[in-house]
């Protein structure tokens, strides 16, 4: 099975992965690992710390002569701003010059306190930092890489950011590639504008601001998930996986939360066949029982506004007992567009996992025979 573990703090020295379960003989190319987290730096109202960090990855075993091996690959990010935290955060001597005593609403730092028993909460805070995507996004676009010869693709927008939302109404190839060059996510420049205004609107009232984002899966088989067991379908794997992106609150496939609105007929999608079975829309987002059913898989996130607020809300100093305003760290105002390609990489991963449990074989070639056999049989249904 496909699976991973990060770890690393947000002014540590780096963040680190070991990914477990990809076969061998999968072409990797660094580079479009890198520009994925060259990608998730950008964004309108990102702050001060996407201004010291270059992110880029370095593969330390696993892969030799740019092609997987079949064993567990460990990827390294460095953290620029260590050189500004070492007296702060090195493993041998640490200073509590930074210590926070003042958590902050919305961000796991009281209770994490309380759970692991840290007085000193910037132990909390600097695990549980949104830094850590940066890691999620450089294991979804390595893993995305198995899917790449089976023509798999994966696309990512914003859908709003606070108030304001896209509209454009055509989401063809070109919208896709404005979205890539938007500093908003979207692909309409006038809402383009108008989001950014929002954004500057937000900083100035010392305000953060969430939105909602959505990625777009295209060309995978039916199949992939299974209706036979809760922890085998794709949906519940999907939702698991974007939930667990810091400032997720939401995940919905498809129609989503709207299908509890309508009635039957305007929900399920009426089955055709034209050389293949197909939908005559896509309502469900392309899993029906748990699988792929050879549509489009729609998955849509909603996150929240960043808890660190320049306007603080009110908070307890855990020294004292006594009314105090929240710890402000620096932090973005607006980080959905970031997000973007964060909820992007889990659902690559998600899909590669099931990808590989539906096809799996130790190596590259044994995957192709047997993505080949099932396609030629499927066709014959
Ligand atoms: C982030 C790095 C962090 C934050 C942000 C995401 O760096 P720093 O704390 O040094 O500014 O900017 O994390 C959060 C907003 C959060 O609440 O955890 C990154 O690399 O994306």
């Amino acid at each position: 099975m496909l699976r991973y573990f990060t770890s690393g703090e947000t002014h540590g020295r780096c963040l680190t992965a070991i990914v477990e379960g990809m076969p061998s003989g999968v072409k990797i190319d660094i580079e479009k690992i890198n520009s994925e987290l060259k990608n998730r730096q950008k964004g309108y109202g990102r702050g001060g710390r996407m201004a010291i960090e270059t992110d880029r990855a370095t593969i330390l075993s696993g892969v030799r002569g740019g092609y997987t091996l079949g064993s567990p690959i460990a990827i390294q990010i460095e953290n620029k701003d260590w050189a500004n935290w070492e007296s702060i955060m090195g493993a041998e001597s640490a200073t509590d010059e930074k210590s926070v005593s003042c958590p902050r609403p919305g961000h796991a730092d009281l209770t994490g306190g309380l759970k692991y028993n840290h007085h000193d909460m910037r132990n909390v805070l600097e695990r549980a930092s949104a830094r850590e995507t940066a890691m999620r996004v450089a294991v979804g676009a390595l893993a995305a890489q198995v899917l790449e010869p089976f023509g798999i693709e994966f696309l990512r927008r914003v859908v709003r950011i606070g108030e304001v939302c896209d509209s454009s109404a055509v989401m063809d190839k070109s919208f896709y590639d404005r979205v890539i060059n938007s500093p908003v996510g979207f692909g309409d420049k006038a809402s383009e504008d108008r989001a950014k205004a929002y954004i500057d609107a937000i900083k100035a009232s010392g305000e953060s601001v969430g939105g909602v984002v959505e990625v777009t899966v295209l060309n995978l088989p039916p199949g992939l998930g299974s209706y036979v067991h809760y922890d085998r379908k794709l949906d519940a794997n999907l939702a698991f996986s974007v939930m667990s992106v810091q400032a997720i609150k939401g995940v919905e496939i498809g129609m989503g939360f709207e299908a509890g609105a309508v009635c039957g007929s305007k929900v399920h999608d009426e089955i055709a066949y034209d050389t293949k079975y197909y939908r005559l829309t896509n309502n469900a987002g392309g899993i029906e029982g748990g699988m792929s059913n050879g549509e489009p898989v729609i998955v849509r996130a909603v996150m929240k506004p960043i808890p660190t607020l320049y306007n603080p809300l009110r908070t307890v100093d855990t020294k004292d007992k006594t009314e105090h305003k929240a710890t402000v760290e620096r932090s973005d105002v607006c980080a959905v567009p970031a997000c973007s390609v964060v909820v992007k990489s889990a659902v690559q991963f998600e899909i590669a996992k099931a990808f590989l449990e539906k096809f799996g074989g130790d190596c590259m070639d044994d995957i192709k025979e047997s993505y080949k056999s099932y396609m030629d049989r499927i066709d014959k249904f």
